[in-house]
């Protein structure tokens, strides 16, 4: 038998790629393990493709601009209650809301405004897993032998 832990999708945005090796150490600090990376560098098709369910909104054309701007770094994570877990450590969309709210988030920290807020998290289980294969279209999810830390988990 094997258990599942949970999975989501962390971005990298540009304007905080140069922060990756930073933000490395807060999302290893902070329990989730590294499944996978890739740096790269969205078309506007492309980005357009991955925010689909913000399509027709007033902000949409900015976002699909920031998000092709330059590269960004796509990272599977794995951890019990990953995705929100990761929602948390990220803090609100708006980087001015993270700083007012919630200073010690990553958005409060790396944030530039409230469109370019440093970086993304999968809000719901079916997002992360359509968001985890657009950037990894081979991937599997990987099970977790039980041994006595599973039996605990379970
Ligand atoms: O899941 P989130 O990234 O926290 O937020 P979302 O899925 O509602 O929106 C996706 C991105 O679009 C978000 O990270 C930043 C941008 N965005 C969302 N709402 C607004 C926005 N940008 C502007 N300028 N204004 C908004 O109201």
């Amino acid at each position: 038998p094997h258990i599942y832990v949970e999975r989501t999708l962390a971005i990298i945005k540009p304007d905080a790629t140069e922060k990756e090796e930073e933000i490395k150490d807060i999302v290893l600090r902070s329990g989730f393990t590294i499944l996978q990376r890739r740096k790269v560098h969205l078309t506007p098709e492309q980005a357009s493709e991955f925010y689909a369910e913000h399509y027709g909104k007033l902000f949409f054309p900015s976002l699909i601009a920031y998000m092709s701007s330059g590269p960004i770094v796509a990272v599977a994570l794995s951890k019990d209650k990953a995705i929100s877990h990761w929602r948390q450590l990220l803090g609100p969309t708006s980087t001015f809301k993270a700083r007012d709210t919630n200073p010690d988030s990553l958005r409060a920290i790396y944030g530039t405004d409230d469109q370019r807020n440093a970086l993304h998290g999968s809000d719901s289980y079916s997002n992360a897993e359509r968001e985890i294969r657009f950037f990894f279209p081979d991937s599997v999810v990987e099970p977790v032998p039980v041994g006595q830390a599973a039996r605990d988990y379970l």
